[in-house]
């Protein structure tokens, strides 16, 4: 049975709740306690650099720990707090390749295929292969980076609108690819919006019964939703703040949008309990066959000082101590997520900061991972190091950057 161990209001507005099974049982003994005072500290630098509100939570072992700190809707001043449902960007990569690679373990796609084996609509490069798609190596254009140019006119512009995923690929399609097949690592949601279509097309499936029959209902999930072209999130959620990019302007609240301009690339709804589930879950594998989870965890680096990898919807990070934590990240109008696990699955965190389009905030939020796996010393090392420094939106391409501060 759970029960609170502890409970301390600090720093007036953050709420910590520990509960454990049973106290006897370690928590992976490996990793150092989760330093709760760092994690304070980053959620405080982001709200002091722009974000309404925070949310942490970690499962460690048998002990969860709820961090969360300002608001969850403004308006209204209601208290942010860990339980709360949120846009998880993409963070949906990772649950549209376990729907993909499950396929894969049926014998139904074969991940060196050309993708236009199993497309309705031929894309325009043969050699492009299902895993390039998985593994951002395709060289299809991201074409959120003319859409959201301008930040706020080009989410105003898709925020109730619904796209076909052909219709999201002629965009993509309508540009020069960014390389040939396979030869290089370029970030983009078109990869992912092929890959929707494909597993709709394969199956006969819409996405929102294949995310739910094969991952929400087997996992208990009960607070992750794709309800795609619906625009609300039901039951207890925080809403979005999307920061204009002329930062004198206040922020644009953007909780209801269809999502329609991502969909497999973004459209999922989830909570921090959830996320962590869902990422402890897939690593032990409980999802997809280890030969497919092997794929999945084939990392490459993608920045220059290899802490950072991509394998085939899954991101990976090595921390300062050492510790390689896997998961992902999603930038969605209005949230910053975080979800990661280490690779036994036994301690999990994800943070979410409800605002965007502010570089420095999920650059700062990112100091939760130091925090959540590291432990004191090396998180407060890392945190000083991050917020003294340069900062940095993954994988946004050099048209987006620019509009972000
Ligand atoms: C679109 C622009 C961001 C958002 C995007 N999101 O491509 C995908 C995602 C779904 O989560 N990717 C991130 C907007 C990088 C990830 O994998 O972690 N920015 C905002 C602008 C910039 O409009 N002009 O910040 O909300």
């Amino acid at each position: 049975m759970r029960f609170t161990i502890a409970s301390t209001m600090l720093a007036g507005t953050a709420v910590i709740t520990t509960l454990a099974a049973s106290p006897a049982v370690a928590a992976t003994p490996s990793l150092p306690a989760p330093d709760i005072r760092g994690i304070l500290a980053v959620q405080k630098q982001a709200m002091a650099d722009g974000a309404p509100g925070a949310l942490t939570r970690i499962d460690s072992g048998t002990t969860s720990y709820r961090i969360s700190m300002g608001q969850a809707d403004t308006a209204a001043r209601t208290a942010m707090d860990a339980n709360r449902r949120f846009r998880v960007g993409s963070v949906t990569k990772s649950f549209t390749t376990v729907v993909l690679m499950q396929l894969v373990a049926e014998g139904r796609i074969d991940l060196d295929a050309p993708a236009n084996t199993y497309l309705p609509q031929p894309l325009p490069d043969d050699r492009i292969t299902v895993r390039h798609l998985l593994s951002h190596r395709s060289g299809l254009w991201d074409y959120t980076n003319d859409m959201f140019y301008y930040t706020v006119p080009g989410f105003e512009a898709v925020r109730n609108k619904v796209f076909s995923c052909q219709e999201l690929i002629d965009l993509s399609t309508a540009h020069e690819p960014t390389n040939e097949p396979g030869a290089a690592y370029s970030y983009s949601n078109t990869n992912f919006v092929v890959l929707g279509e494909m597993i709709e097309h394969l199956t006969g499936v819409p996405m929102a019964t294949q995310y739910q029959e094969r991952i929400f209902k087997p996992l208990g999930l009960r607070n992750t939703s794709y309800v795609h072209p619906d625009t609300a999130i039901s039951g207890s959620a925080a809403r979005g703040y999307l920061t204009p990019d002329d930062t004198a302007l206040p922020l644009v609240d953007s909780t209801e949008q269809t999502v329609s301009w991502a969909q497999s690339a973004g459209a999922v709804i989830s909570n921090a309990a959830d996320l962590n589930r869902f990422f402890s879950a897939l690593i032990s594998g409980k999802l997809v066959p280890e030969a497919q989870l092997r794929q999945m965890m084939a990392m490459v680096p993608v920045n220059a000082d290899g802490t950072q990898f991509y394998g085939l919807g899954l991101r990976a990070r090595k921390l300062s101590c050492g510790v390689t934590v896997y998961g992902h990240t999603g930038t969605v109008q209005g949230f910053y997520t975080y979800a990661f696990t280490t690779a036994d699955g036994k301690r999990s965190m994800t943070s979410m900061a409800n605002t965007s389009n502010n570089g420095t905030v999920n650059t700062v939020l990112g100091g939760t991972l130091e925090a959540a796996f590291c432990g004191a010393t090396e998180a407060k090392a890392a945190f000083a190091k991050s917020s003294e420094g340069e900062t940095f939106t993954e994988d946004i391409a050099p048209q987006v950057a620019r509009h972000n501060r």
